[in-house]
C-alpha cells in the first residue's frame, strides 16, 4: 500500500477495513494526476482492456471493449435500501438493508484476490464550490479509475479539501478476483447476472457495486451520488438533484439566458446541451449534459451547477450533423467504449456522418463489414471526454454558486399528442408537467424498445426514495422563494411524427427556434394562446426564417388532440394511482383541472 495521504481517521478506517474484506494485492491511493492517469492506460493497453487509436488522428484516445453481458445501466439489480420500505416507494427496488449488507458483504469477501484497490477521492462540483460534496470510491478496476479522472474532480487536491469532514463511501467491485496463475481478460467482470448488485444505503448516504464494470453501475460518482443518493440529501437539505441539462442562451441583442432541461435518457440530451442554433446572432453554450444541482439564491432565484466535470455521451447517432460540438469534444483524451474500430485506428459507429468502412472490427471484438447483419458499435457505446474540450462550453460553467435559471423544461420522446412546445399555468402546473413526463424506450437501459413508459422528471431509474415525495419536494420550491422567482417551466417534445409516420420538426440546431420563443416568453413577450393543455405559441411565433417548414405542418406540430389529450389524462390518472396517498393533492387538482378543461 503507497502510504494513506490524508489524516481523515474514518477514511483510513474505511479502507482498512474493506482491504481486510476484499483481500487486494495491493491498495493505491490515486492523486489524479496525469503520470497516473497515463500509466493506468498504459496498463490496460498491455492488458488489452485498452486499444489506443491513431495517435496522430485522435491524440490520447482509447477504445475499450466490455464483456458482452456488461453494457448497461442495470436497472433491474439496483437496489434502494432504505430502512422503510415506504420510504423507496413504488418505483424503486428495496431491500432490507442489514440483509443487504450481509448479503453483499459475502460477495465482496475475497473478491479483490490478484488486483489492486484503487482509492479514488472525488467532488461533485467544483472544488472551491460550497455546495460540492466530496465521495471516495473504493474500486478494483483501472477502467473505473481513468473515467472518474475525466468525468469528475479527481485526486489529491481533493483529500486536500475533505481535511477531517465526511464524504460518501462508494465501494465498487467488478467481482471478479484473479487467482494465481489465472490468466486475466481484457473486462473482467462478474459473469452471473444476479450476483451484479447496484447499492444505496440511502439513510446513511453510502454506494456498494458489485459485478460490473459498465458506465453508471461502476462510475460511481455520476448516477448512483449525483442523483440517487443527492435526491435523498437535496430534500433533507432543501435543493433539487436533477436529472438535466445545463445551457445557456444568447440573443443578437447580447441578452443571455440560463435554461435546465430534463429528459429521460436517450433523447438527445448531450445534443441540445450544446446545440448549435441555425438562426443567425443566437449562440447557444452548454454548461452541463445531464445533472444539475439546483438552489434558491441569495436573490431567490433557482440556482444550477453541474456536478461533473465531463461527458459520458452516447456515440451511435453522434456526428457533424446532430451534435458538431460533440464531435470537436471527442477530438483528443477520450475513452470509447463499445463502438467499432477501423484498419486506420479510427472509431466508427451507426449514425456516423462518415461512410461505413469497408471492415471493421465490431464492439465484442469480431471482424465486421457493412453487409454482416450486425451492428459495428453496440447502441449504448459511449464516449467519456473533459467537459473543458467543449468548444462551446459556457464560460460560467464552472461558478461554484452555479447559474440564474430562467427556464426549466420538461421533454420525452412522445411520436403522437404532446405538442413542440407548452408552456405551464405556473409551478404547480409545471410539476404537473414533469411528474407526467414520458418517453418510448431505447436502449440505454437493459428492457423493452420503443414503448411509452412514464419517466416523472426523467428521474425514474434515478430518484433515490418515494416519488409521491419528490413530487411534494418539488412543490415545496413554492414557500422556499417568492413565486415570480421561480423560472417559467415548459414542455417540449421534437419526436411529433405525423400520419404518415415521418417527423414533424427538424430538431437538433433548429431546436433553438424553440428556445428562442421560451426566452421571448420569461422577457414576456412570445405570441401564445391559452388552451385547455398550456399556454402555446401560435403558429406564427416560432421563428422559422430559413427554414423550408409549412405553416401545416407547424399547425400540427402545435395542435392539441383534445380526444387523444382526454386519454392522455387518464393514463396519467392511472399511473398516479401508483403513488397512493404520498401523491400530493396539488397533482390530484391539477389533473382533475386539466379534464375541467379539456370537458368545457
Ligand atoms: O448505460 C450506462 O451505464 C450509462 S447511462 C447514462 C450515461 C450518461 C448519461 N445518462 C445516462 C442515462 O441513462 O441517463
Ligand atoms: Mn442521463
Amino acid at each position: 500500500m503507497n502510504k494513506a495521504p490524508t489524516m481523515n481517521r474514518k477514511l483510513t478506517a474505511w479502507v482498512d477495513e474493506i482491504s481486510r474484506l476484499c483481500q487486494p494485492e495491493e491498495v493505491s491511493w490515486c492523486d489524479g494526476s496525469q503520470a497516473e492517469y497515463d500509466c493506468l492506460c498504459s496498463e490496460m493497453v498491455n492488458a488489452g482492456t485498452f486499444t489506443p487509436l491513431n495517435q496522430e488522428r485522435h491524440p490520447g484516445c482509447f477504445l475499450a471493449r466490455s464483456h458482452s453481458s456488461d453494457v448497461a445501466r442495470v436497472e433491474d439489480r439496483t437496489y434502494i435500501c432504505s430502512e422503510k420500505k415506504d420510504d423507496a416507494g413504488p418505483t424503486n427496488l428495496w431491500s432490507e438493508p442489514a440483509a443487504m449488507k450481509e448479503h453483499l458483504t459475502k460477495q465482496y469477501k475475497g473478491c479483490m484476490r490478484g488486483r489492486t484497490l484503487y482509492v479514488i477521492p472525488f467532488s461533485m462540483g467544483p472544488l472551491h464550490s460550497p455546495i460540492a460534496k466530496i465521495g471516495i470510491e473504493l474500486t478494483d478496476s483501472p477502467y473505473v479509475v481513468v473515467n472518474m479522472r475525466i468525468a469528475t474532480r479527481m485526486g489529491q487536491a481533493v483529500l486536500d479539501k475533505l481535511g477531517d469532514g465526511e464524504f460518501i463511501p462508494c465501494l465498487h467491485s467488478i467481482g471478479a478476483p484473479l487467482e494465481p496463475g489465472q490468466k486475466d481478460t481484457p473486462w473482467p467482470c462478474e459473469p452471473d447476472p444476479a450476483k451484479k448488485h447496484i447499492v444505496h444505503f440511502t439513510d446513511e448516504g453510502a454506494i456498494w457495486s458489485y459485478g460490473s464494470g459498465y458506465g453508471g453501475n461502476a462510475l460511481l460518482g455520476k448516477k448512483c451520488f449525483a442523483l440517487r443518493i443527492a435526491s435523498v440529501l437535496a430534500r433533507k437539505e432543501g435543493w433539487l438533484a436533477e436529472h438535466m441539462l445545463i445551457l445557456s442562451i444568447t440573443s443578437p441583442q447580447g441578452k443571455k439566458h440560463y435554461l435546465a432541461a430534463a429528459f429521460p435518457s436517450a433523447c438527445g440530451k448531450t445534443n441540445l446541451a450544446m446545440l448549435q442554433a441555425t438562426m443567425p446572432g443566437w449562440s447557444v453554450r452548454c454548461l452541463g449534459d445531464d445533472i444539475a444541482w439546483i438552489r434558491v439564491g441569495e436573490d431567490g432565484r433557482l440556482y444550477a451547477m453541474n456536478p461533473e466535470f465531463g461527458f459520458f455521451g452516447v456515440a451511435p447517432g453522434t456526428s457533424s450533423n446532430s451534435n458538431p460540438n460533440a464531435v470537436r469534444t471527442i477530438e483528443r483524451n477520450t475513452i470509447f467504449t463499445n463502438v467499432a474500430l477501423t484498419p486506420e485506428g479510427d472509431v466508427w459507429w451507426e449514425g456516423m456522418d462518415v461512410p461505413a468502412p469497408a471492415k471493421a472490427i465490431d464492439w465484442e471484438g469480431k471482424d465486421w463489414t457493412p453487409d454482416c447483419g450486425r451492428k459495428a458499435a453496440h447502441p449504448n457505446a459511449r464516449f467519456t471526454a473533459p467537459a473543458a474540450q467543449c468548444p462551446v462550453i459556457d464560460p460560467d460553467w464552472e461558478k461554484p454558486e452555479g447559474v440564474p435559471l430562467s427556464a426549466i423544461l420538461f421533454g420525452g420522446r412522445r411520436p403522437s399528442r404532446i405538442p413542440l412546445v407548452n408552456e405551464a399555468f405556473n409551478w404547480e402546473h409545471g410539476v404537473f408537467m414533469g411528474s407526467s413526463c414520458g418517453s418510448e424506450t431505447t436502449s440505454a437501459a437493459l428492457g423493452k424498445v420503443g414503448v411509452l413508459r412514464r419517466d416523472p422528471f426523467a428521474m425514474l431509474p434515478f430518484c433515490g426514495y418515494h416519488m409521491g415525495d419528490y413530487f411534494a419536494h418539488w412543490l415545496s420550491m413554492v414557500g422556499r422563494t417568492e413565486r415570480v422567482k421561480l423560472p417559467k417551466v415548459f414542455f417540449v417534445n421534437w419526436f411529433r411524427k405525423n400520419a404518415d409516420g415521418k417527423w414533424l420538426w427538424p430538431g437538433y440546431g433548429d431546436n433553438s427556434r424553440v428556445l428562442k420563443w421560451i426566452c421571448e416568453r420569461v422577457d414576456g413577450a412570445g405570441k401564445a394562446v391559452e388552451t385547455p393543455i398550456g399556454i402555446l405559441p401560435t403558429a406564427d411565433a416560432i421563428d422559422r426564417s430559413g427554414l423550408d417548414m409549412s405553416e401545416t405542418d407547424m399547425r400540427e406540430l402545435l395542435s392539441v388532440d383534445i380526444e387523444g389529450w382526454k386519454q392522455e389524462s387518464s393514463d396519467i390518472a392511472e399511473y398516479y394511482n401508483k403513488f397512493g396517498d404520498r401523491l400530493p393533492q396539488s397533482l390530484r387538482d391539477e389533473l382533475a383541472a386539466l379534464q375541467r378543461r379539456l370537458n368545457r
